[in-house]
């Protein structure tokens, strides 16, 4: 009998990945057939909307627990395992198939770190100017397997491209709108009214361009989203990215502290290097049009980091660049398993807002910086996920695999 994969079973002090459903106690055995069930039904009923939703039912599981045939001889089911109450599929809770990132044009994997620099040059003045160039244009992705989202798009990728600048830097972004109705890029941050990407401030018609242009401040965890009207209507369609201004270490000083964590934070520098660090967006998609989210996400694929967790050295520290960007719903919310972590509200400061959490919540368009240490851990998955347990069942569920020669 093949191990089942229990992806969802997050069990920090067990190290192998695989259980044998045969050592699971009845009460787990129940727990997990319950929400299995549960977040199975829903995912397969979406697939079920869906014009495309074959990929739900790719043939390579693994077999025995595949079948949800109640019945099932014993034979084939040693661990007496109650098929009538379960949906043990491969995968478990998670989804199954695979989406396919080639045609998307994107993917999770390398979004968590794909920084967009922009081209640089020096300034008379001697300030760094930053140029990009991002383009809206419509599109279809699949979010999920065979779950297909017709969205908008900044340069074909939900998220946005993640722009990383430094504190002080002038920004030219050049806008271009290759859609079939008006849109903006809205920056949080300062900057003029001219420049603050709204109807009348910086939102070309169709075929059209707009440049923006600011100083890059002040220096924390930022985005940019469309501003058009409705906006709801215009920010849950995929028009958002991550948007974040490294502090400028000079400006720090007068104060070591300060100084040393600037000096971390700035992309480039051996104190950086050092670090482990991730864009993660949270985000929703309505793909029935009801004005409620059906999936849920990190960076858009369901499930994406629970299919295929996040590698981290535990001898370096994690820090991951949190936006809430989800329409509908006011709240999401981050919550680390086995840990605990520090979190900068906004990134506006250098010494955290919060200590010693393992939850921290996020209305839409609140972002901030998570920074974690699994220094003293032992190996293995550590899973992270919103607490909002819908939106977990619902692909907003994820794994770092830590590994490493620490303690
Ligand atoms: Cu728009």
């Amino acid at each position: 009998m093949p191990p089942v994969k229990l992806p969802q079973l997050h069990l920090t002090r067990l190290k192998p990945t695989k259980v044998n459903p045969g050592q699971l106690n009845p009460t787990r055995r129940r727990l997990l057939g319950g929400s299995l069930l549960a977040g199975g039904a829903s995912l397969l009923a979406l697939a079920g909307s869906g014009s495309r939703a074959q990929a739900q039912n790719h043939d390579n599981h693994q077999a025995g627990y595949a079948a949800d045939t109640p019945g099932t001889s014993p034979a084939a089911n040693p661990a007496g395992l109650d098929h009538s109450k379960m949906r043990l599929k491969h995968g478990a809770m998670t989804t199954v198939g695979e989406v396919d990132h080639a045609r998307n044009g994107f993917h999770p994997v390398e979004m968590l770190t794909d920084w967009d620099r922009g081209v640089v040059s020096r300034l008379p003045d001697g300030r760094t100017l930053r140029e990009f160039e991002v383009t809206a244009e419509e599109k279809e992705i699949e979010i999920a397997p065979g779950i297909f989202f017709p969205a908008w798009t900044y340069n074909g990728r939900v998220p946005g491209p993640t722009l990383r600048v430094t504190e002080g830097d002038l920004v030219r972004i050049r806008f271009i709108n290759n859609t079939s109705m008006p849109h903006t890029m809205h920056f949080h941050g300062i900057h003029s009214a001219r420049m603050d990407g709204v109807p009348g401030a910086g939102e070309p018609m169709p075929g059209e361009e707009f440049t923006y242009e600011f100083e890059a401040k002040p220096f924390g965890c930022h985005l940019y989203h469309c501003h058009s009207f409705p906006l709801k209507r215009h920010m849950q369609k995929g028009l958002y990215g991550a948007f974040i201004v490294d502090p400028d270490p000079e400006k720090q000083r007068d104060n070591p502290e300060n100084y040393a964590v600037a000096r971390s934070r700035l992309l480039g520098t051996p104190e950086n290097d050092h670090w482990q660090e991730f864009i993660m967006v949270m985000n929703g998609f309505d793909t029935n049009f009801d004005e409620e989210n059906e999936i849920y996400a990190v960076n858009s694929i369901a499930h994406a980091y629970s299919n295929d967790p996040i590698r981290v050295d535990k001898t370096r520290p994690i820090r991951v660049y949190l936006v809430n960007v989800t329409e509908f719903d006011p709240i999401n919310s981050f919550h680390l398993h086995g840990n605990f972590f520090d979190y900068y509200d906004h990134g506006t400061t250098l010494s955290p807002t919060h200590r010693i959490i393992d939850t921290v919540m996020q209305c839409q368009a609140q972002r901030g910086i998570v920074e974690i240490s699994f220094a003293e851990h032992e190996d293995g998955h550590y899973m992270f996920h919103a607490h909002q347990a819908e939106f977990a069942e619902l692909g907003w569920m994820s794994h770092f695999q830590v590994e490493g020669e620490g303690a």
